[in-house]
């Protein structure tokens, strides 16, 4: 099957700068070798324009409530992302999208699901189920799940939601979550796997039962925060939290992937400047290789 790497150089979700090196970091940790060497067919199409961060103005386009950073950047960024993600799914090719930071997301899922009835896997330190109203940092990283399914102003944008039932999206590895965060996942529909979930029931047990949640007629999209892993194999993220996991349990998750099923992935959050010689991209490379299918024998 074909894949293509898109580039997304985004650096205006999140507070620690360096996430826009990510897409080069994890090209330079061998992506197209790891998966040319699967026997997939790769290209490339580069990185997509994203504003800098010293040229956008964060509150220049603000919702009817509640705060969101740089929002009339991200939001164009995202709707290209989505035009891209949505023509290489429809050409039969499985896109790989390089963040930046988490926000990106938003364009990847809903340029997903755009001709499909998919569902989510997320795998993240992190809800991102924030609102403008319930964000307490203002920064879109910590929201986008909860925009593709159209929740609190997010509504009112004509970028969302997306397609999506709630009930076909499950978040995995989950240790850190706001107060209001929290109450609005209750509410959600969408099924949380939290780190004491995996501590009880082992990391495949959780992510097959994450994809049983997610598995949808037209695939599932992966969306791979890099903070899900344990800061100690993934130094470089902008906001690592203690207790994710390990480097084992990371590929026992992502071999459960069936790779027929896999519609879409997106890798987000590798800061290198954070980073120790760019050993959180050459993970993600390597986690990418096991969920489309590598194995040790
Ligand atoms: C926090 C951090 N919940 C926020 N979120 C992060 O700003 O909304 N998401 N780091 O990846
Ligand atoms: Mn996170
Ligand atoms: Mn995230
Ligand atoms: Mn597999």
């Amino acid at each position: 099957r074909p894949i293509r790497a898109i580039g997304v150089p985004m650096d205006l979700g999140a507070d620690r700068r360096g996430v826009d090196m990510g897409p080069s970091a994890i090209r330079y940790a061998g992506l197209a070798d790891a998966l040319t060497e699967l026997g997939y067919e790769y290209t490339d199409i580069g990185d997509l324009d994203v504003t800098r961060p010293e040229l956008g103005d964060p509150d220049s386009v603000q919702p009817s409530t509640g705060r969101a950073k740089y929002l009339a950047e991200i939001r164009e960024l995202c709707v290209n992302l989505e035009a891209t993600v949505a023509e290489t799914v429809a050409d039969g090719t499985v896109p790989i999208v390089l963040g930046g930071d988490h926000s990106i997301a938003i364009g990847s899922v809903r340029g997903s699901a755009r001709s499909g009835d998919i569902g989510v896997v997320w795998f993240d330190a992190h809800g991102d189920f924030n609102t403008p109203e319930t964000t307490p940092s203002g920064n879109v990283h910590g929201m986008p799940l909860a925009a593709v399914l159209g929740h609190g102003s997010f509504a009112t944008l004509d970028w969302a939601p997306a397609s999506i039932d709630p009930e076909n999206v499950a978040l995995v590895g989950i240790r850190n979550l706001d107060d209001a965060e929290r109450e609005a996942l209750r509410d959600s529909g969408v099924t949380v796997f939290t780190m004491s979930d995996i501590d009880e029931r082992g990391a495949t047990a959780v992510t097959e039962a994450a994809l049983s949640v997610a598995d949808a007629p037209d695939g599932v999209h992966v969306s791979l925060d890099l903070d899900w892993l344990d800061p100690r194999e993934a130094p470089g993220v902008g906001t690592p939290v203690r207790g994710g996991v390990t480097y084992r349990e990371a590929h026992a998750a992502m071999e459960t992937i069936d790779e027929t099923k896999l519609r879409s992935i997106g890798l987000v959050e590798v800061n290198p400047i954070l980073d120790d010689h760019n050993q959180t991209a050459e993970l993600a490379v390597e986690l990418t290789a096991s969920a489309l299918g590598k194995a040790i024998l």
